[in-house]
């Protein structure tokens, strides 16, 4: 009888996990938290709407396959072999749960030692790695990412893609763990800032979570 018990119990929990589906992380702080640097309404469709039709179409596009058993970051890693509508959602599910994580309505945070010095090395300084990771985002042509990324060789590099692409895709032309990412598509910014990319992006560095980029610095360099 107790075996049998165990046995259901974990028929069950088996069928649960085939079964899971990706889902978006509450959202850490309200809409209207980074204003005025970003838009209450534009946090809200941008969460609502359009990363919550990602994670959606993303479910729905895996449904009955062997990626329902699959971590996102697997998924992206054999990117190549999917259809669009993964790579779109795969990618847009991903980069969107990134984005969140690395705003912030808190003020003044600043890397760790660690991620300080690292910056330093790399790029001189971190006005010096701001002003080339918004040249990335604003260079980008169409709708894309900027990046700054943790290369193989535990380096950092900026980098940019088109659409929902990231840098832990197979297709990647500049591969590696992203750290930060910058949205620069036009639905999260076009409402405060029209066509004024550049604004947006000077903007995103009052509230950007330096805390959460040390993170997963040191998770990807260790
Ligand atoms: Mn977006």
């Amino acid at each position: 009888m107790k075996i049998k018990k165990i046995f259901l119990a974990t028929a069950l929990s088996a069928a649960t996990f085939a079964m899971a589906q990706f889902k978006q992380t509450p959202l850490p702080y309200a809409y209207n938290a980074l204003e005025p640097y970003v838009d209450a309404q534009t946090m809200e469709i941008h969460y609502t709407k359009h990363a919550a039709a990602y994670v959606s179409n993303l479910n729905k596009a895996i449904a009955g396959t062997p990626l329902e058993k699959e971590s996102i970051t697997k998924i992206l890693s054999h990117i190549s072999k999917e259809s669009p509508a993964v790579r779109n959602n795969a990618g847009g599910h991903y980069n969107h749960e990134l984005f969140w994580t690395v705003l912030t309505p808190e003020k003044n945070t600043q890397p760790s030692a660690k991620l300080a010095k690292a910056i330093t090395e790399s790029f001189g300084s971190l006005d010096a790695l701001k002003e080339k990771l918004s040249k990335a985002g604003a260079d980008r042509f169409g709708s894309g990412w900027a990046w700054l990324i943790v290369t193989a060789d535990k380096k950092l590099a900026i980098t940019s893609t088109g659409n929902q692409d990231n840098p832990l895709m197979d297709i990647a032309e500049v591969k590696g763990t992203p750290i930060l990412g910058i949205d620069v598509w036009e639905h999260a910014y076009y409402l405060k800032y029209q066509n004024k990319r550049a604004d947006y992006l000077t903007a995103f560095w009052n509230v950007t979570n330096w805390n959460e980029v040390s993170k997963r610095y040191e998770e990807a360099t260790k």
